[in-house]
């Protein structure tokens, strides 16, 4: 980590008040962290979208999926074992008589990260996921531009 400096930032007034009782809310102590928060996550948004075949992106996708619907599970594996280099792990649980819950742990390119993440969200009977994408903490000031 390197040195803390402290700098000051011109702000409105009701910018303000309105940013303290949001980051109250949410358990921050102090500005100062919810800043880095903010800070890092615009850092790791630009690594991931101005540099997308070269960024390593660690990234789980959530998706919950109609297991009745006709080899669609099959489809959904078969699409993951073909990008086999991509997922670290899978969790799969079983949630109810009809649905399935998967959360895939992915890593990899951003760009093919999310192509597979954006195929297997569109299969007919998958109903509704999301992908969170982040990158390994060292690497959020790596580059300077
Ligand atoms: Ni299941």
């Amino acid at each position: 980590m390197g040195e803390l400096i402290r700098f000051s930032v011109s702000v409105e007034d009701e910018l303000l008040k309105s940013f303290d009782h949001l980051i109250k809310r949410q358990g921050y102590v102090n500005r100062s962290e919810a800043l880095r928060d903010l800070m890092r996550d615009a850092l790791v948004r630009a690594h991931l979208d101005e540099e997308p075949k070269a960024t390593d992106a660690l990234g789980t996708l959530t998706f919950v999926y109609d297991h009745h619907v006709t080899d669609l599970a099959d489809r959904l594996t078969d699409l993951q074992h073909k990008h086999y280099q991509l997922i670290i792990s899978v969790l799969h649980v079983h949630v109810s008589h009809d649905d399935c819950m998967e959360v895939i742990v992915l890593r990899g390119p951003a760009e093919k990260v999310r192509a597979l993440a954006d195929a297997l969200l569109s299969f007919k009977g998958v109903k509704h996921g999301r992908l969170f994408l982040t990158i390994p903490a060292k690497r959020i000031t790596d580059r300077r531009r």
